[in-house]
């Protein structure tokens, strides 16, 4: 799995002309675009009838360093795009890169129902806690008590968990894992690309910049430790609740994996094109 080089997913995936990439050194962003394009490369899927589509916020920029078509839209529409594109022509392989901010607040609407629909997409949401393009405010997934520049004294509001929100709407697969699991977040993005329908994976990923600066977490290295620490894996959370125990760790794994037919194949079916 994943045996090519960095360099050569540079030189078959990336537009060198647009290096240096605007993330700030340690940020996870890069690692997550690393993760997808193994992830493409491992299961052979053509680039050219690939589209990236993504809203504004940092993570919003990796279609822009990706040799492939790609729409940089508006802060919060990317699913709506990326909806429009995969009903204009369902032979496209539509992914959607997509900050917490971007996904969960101004985006929310068309998330809930994009998932309702279950429009054939796969949404890859990293999520840092934090809007980072715009200097570190609250968003809807950051922690009760953490520090933003909007919330200086900590945040009071609870917070949104993206991952359980498309589980309980009914995405037939949803995904979460951290940069410091490169290895089960390829094996996800591939399970993700090859299953017809919405699917979601959430990679939590460190912003030093802003979120950890503000938080004191220390480097990227020790942000990207915290991540592993803060996190249990879903088979042995299962385990400790059946036991009768709980924790406040963040489940990550495979939450869903299931088969449901997707709004593109039920509207040819509708339309008379299928039986
Ligand atoms: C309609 C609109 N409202 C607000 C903004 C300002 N804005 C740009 S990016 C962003 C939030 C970015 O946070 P997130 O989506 O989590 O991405 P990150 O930068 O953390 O990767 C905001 C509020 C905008 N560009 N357009
Ligand atoms: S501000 Fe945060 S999210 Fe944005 S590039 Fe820098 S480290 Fe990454």
């Amino acid at each position: 799995m994943s045996f090519i080089s960095n360099k050569k997913i540079i030189e078959k995936y990336l537009r060198k002309g647009m290096f240096p990439t605007i993330f700030c050194t340690g940020c996870g962003i890069g690692g997550v675009m690393n993760f997808t394009l193994r992830a493409i490369y491992d299961l052979n899927i053509d680039i050219d009838t690939t589209v990236f589509v993504s809203g504004i916020g940092c993570s919003s920029r990796v279609p822009g360093y990706i040799d492939s078509d790609g729409l940089h839209t508006l802060h919060g529409r990317a699913i709506a795009y990326a909806t429009g594109v995969k009903l204009a022509n369902p032979n496209l392989n539509v992914i959607v890169f997509t900050g917490d901010g971007d996904c969960g607040a101004i985006g929310g609407n068309h998330f809930l129902h994009a998932i309702r629909r279950n429009v054939d997409l796969t949404v890859i949401s990293i999520n840092n806690f934090i809007y980072g393009m715009t200097g570190g405010q609250v968003a809807p997934t950051t922690p009760i008590k953490s520090k933003t520049s909007t919330t200086p004294y900590g945040n009071i509001e609870y917070p949104f968990d993206l991952s359980i929100l498309a589980k309980v709407i009914g995405a037939p697969y949803v995904a979460r894992w951290t940069t410091a699991h490169p290895g089960q977040c390829i094996s996800s993005i591939k399970n993700a690309l090859q299953k017809p329908g919405f699917s979601f994976v959430e990679v939590l990923s460190p912003c030093p910049t802003f979120y950890g600066r503000l938080n004191k977490m220390g480097t990227a290295l020790d942000m990207t430790k915290h991540l592993k620490e803060s996190t249990i894996n879903v088979k042995l959370y299962e385990k400790i609740l059946a036991e009768g125990n709980t924790t406040d760790k963040m489940v990550i794994g495979e939450l869903v994996n299931t088969d449901k037919e997707d709004f593109g194949t039920k509207y040819k079916r509708f339309c008379g094109e299928l039986k």
